[in-house]
C-alpha cells in the first residue's frame, strides 16, 4: 500500500498505483448509491453472520465495538473509474467475526447485505486474512451516512461495489449468488488489477 506517496508527490503519467483504466480522484470522494441514504442510528444498527456457520450470530453497535479494533490505510477502486489514494479506514477486521461464527468448510463463496436490501457477492477468500472490514470511521470520524454510515463494508482490493455500505450481514454460501449488480451485468469477483468490471472480463 502506498502509504508514503502524501510525502513524496504523486508522480505525472502512469501511476504504479492506478490499476488500469482508473484515473485519480485525489480529495474528491464521489457517492454512488442505488439507493435513498437510510436514517440508520448507532441503535438501529446491527451485523449478523449466517448461513454456513457453525454458529450463526449478530452482533449490535456495542457488542461489534467490544471486538479488536483495526484499520486500513490504502487505496480504493471504483468500476466508474475513480481511485483514491492513501485513505484510512477504522473499524473490526471481518476475521474477528469469522473466528466467533466459524465458517464450515462446504462455505465457499458469500453474500453480503444491507439494511437498505443492496447486495453484492463475493468468494469467501476475498473477506479473510485481514483483507476486509466492517468499517465506522474515515479519517478518524464517524462514516458519514451517505458513505455507509454508521458502518459498511469494506474490502479495498476488490472494485468499490463490493464494500456495501450500510451493511446488516453476511451469509456464507457453497456457491456463488450473484448480487445486484451482478445480476446487472458485473463481474462476480471485481479485481480492479486484472480489470474485472464486467462479467465475461
Ligand atoms: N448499499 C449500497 N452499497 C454500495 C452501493 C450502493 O448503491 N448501495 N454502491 C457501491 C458502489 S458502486 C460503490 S463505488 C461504493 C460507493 O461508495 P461511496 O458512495 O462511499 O463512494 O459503494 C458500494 N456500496
Ligand atoms: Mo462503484
Amino acid at each position: 500500500m502506498n502509504v508514503t506517496r502524501g510525502f513524496t508527490g504523486r508522480t505525472r503519467g502512469h501511476d504504479p498505483g492506478l490499476p488500469p483504466g482508473q484515473y485519480d480522484a485525489g480529495e474528491d470522494w464521489p457517492v454512488l448509491s442505488a439507493e435513498v441514504t437510510p436514517e440508520l442510528t448507532p441503535a438501529d444498527w446491527s451485523f449478523r453472520v449466517d448461513g454456513l456457520v457453525e454458529r450463526p450470530r449478530s452482533w449490535d453497535w456495542e457488542q461489534a465495538h467490544a471486538l479488536p479494533v483495526s484499520e486500513y490505510r490504502g487505496d480504493i477502486h471504483c468500476v466508474t473509474s475513480w481511485s483514491k489514494f492513501g485513505v484510512r479506514f477504522g473499524g473490526v477486521s471481518l476475521d474477528a467475526f469469522f473466528n466467533v461464527v466459524r465458517p464450515h468448510v462446504s462455505a465457499t463463496h458469500a453474500v453480503a447485505y444491507s439494511h437498505t436490501g443492496y447486495t453484492t457477492n463475493l468468494p469467501l477468500a476475498d473477506l479473510t486474512g485481514g483483507r476486509a472490514w466492517i468499517a465506522f470511521e474515515y479519517e478518524g470520524k464517524p462514516l458519514d451516512p451517505e458513505h455507509g454510515g454508521p458502518a459498511r463494508l469494506l474490502v479495498p482490493h476488490l472494485y468499490f461495489w463490493k464494500s456495501a455500505k450500510w451493511i446488516a450481514g453476511i451469509r456464507l454460501l457453497d456457491h456463488d449468488e450473484p448480487g445486484f449488480w451482478e445480476q446487472n451485468g458485473y463481474h462476480a469477483r471485481g479485481n480492479p488489477w486484472e480489470e474485472q468490471r464486467y462479467s465475461g472480463d
